[in-house]
């Protein structure tokens, strides 16, 4: 892992930066992609954002067009990243979590730089990297980055992203890790021109009624194992028809599971239409990083996903029940 001063180094040395994240984008990949975005124009540089999918409806407040979708024009989305100096990848360390742009990402020879806090980085993968899963949010790590090379150039605008990132990768403050480091940072961006109310309601406080009708559906999905301590919901094609639904939509199912008093693990599988995704949340020690890696995915300890194409929901759902024992205690 390179420091923050080496990582800096590197990128300063180049003008013409794309920059990325993951597919179907959070609050935190959103918040780093525009910072990240900011901090280097500040720098009087020319970065360029391309992501995979279109920025959710909740967090359009935030991108003021400057987010391209790749497959929006492939063929000029393909020559910027082959004419840039270097790639930034940020929430994530896997470019097959970037999807559409994974094989361009991997054949490009420019430097490849990833600032990203989850588990299992390949070192091999990155010309340099900083990945530190300490962090509950990649936009804390972030404000960290940014205030070791110039804290100046952290401005109200920055400040709204990486907070807007903290609140939602942190489920407000909550889930594991958030630590009072994570307060001191949220203070001090608000002290920088982040404001908790009007972000807490542009990014919450504007659920659509398909929204509350899939909650609603999926609250009647749940199944409960292991004496009420697993906890499985379902969203499958029929919802996703009858409802009008799109794959953001998914987005904070999982915490309704682990809201349940003595639900310690929760399981949401969502059926695409290219396959089923799993998402994984647990307290405590129950590791559902392994319980992922047993569909081919990962995350860390306490969340983490998964996705399945050679199985229907049927099957999925057997293999769940069969390996649930050697997880969930
Ligand atoms: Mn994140």
């Amino acid at each position: 892992m390179d420091s923050f001063k080496n990582i800096y180094d590197i990128i300063d040395k180049y003008r013409n930066i794309v920059i990325t994240t993951h597919l179907v984008p959070d609050g935190d990949a959103i918040g780093s992609v525009l910072s990240m975005y900011y901090f280097l124009k500040s720098k009087g540089k020319n970065p360029i954002v391309i992501n995979h999918s279109p920025t959710p409806p909740n967090f359009e407040f935030l991108d003021s067009g400057i987010i391209k979708v790749f497959y929006d024009n492939q063929e000029e989305n393909e020559k910027i990243i082959n004419e840039c100096d270097l790639i930034l990848v940020l929430d994530t360390n896997e470019y097959s979590r970037t999807k559409s742009m994974e094989q361009i990402l991997r054949n490009s020879t420019k430097p490849k730089i990833c600032i990203d806090h989850h588990l299992g980085i390949n070192d091999k993968d990155f010309t340099a990297y900083i990945s530190d899963t300490d962090y509950p949010a990649n936009c804390q790590l972030l404000f960290d980055f940014y205030k070791t090379i110039d804290a100046d150039a952290i401005d109200d605008k920055i400040a709204s992203l990486l907070y807007t990132g903290i609140m939602t990768d942190t489920g407000g403050f909550r889930f594991p890790r958030t630590s009072s480091q994570t307060f001191i940072t949220a203070a001090e961006l608000i002290q920088r021109g982040a404001d908790p109310v009007e972000l807490y309601d542009k990014v919450y406080g504007n659920t659509s009624l398909r929204k509350l009708k899939l909650i609603s559906r999926f609250i009647h999905s749940l199944e409960f194992f292991n004496e009420g301590r697993l906890c499985i919901g379902y969203v499958t094609q029929k919802d996703f028809g009858e409802l009008g639904l799109k794959e953001d939509d998914m987005e904070g199912l999982s915490a309704y599971t682990m809201d349940i008093d003595k639900v310690r693990a929760g399981i949401v599988v969502v059926e695409l239409k290219t396959g089923l995704k799993l998402s994984f949340r647990s307290k405590g020690e129950i590791n559902m990083n392994g319980f992922a890696k047993e569909f081919g995915g990962g995350g860390h300890k306490n969340a983490a996903g998964a996705r399945v194409y050679d199985m229907n929901l049927h099957q999925l759902k057997e293999k769940i029940l069969e390996l649930k024992d050697k997880y969930i205690p």
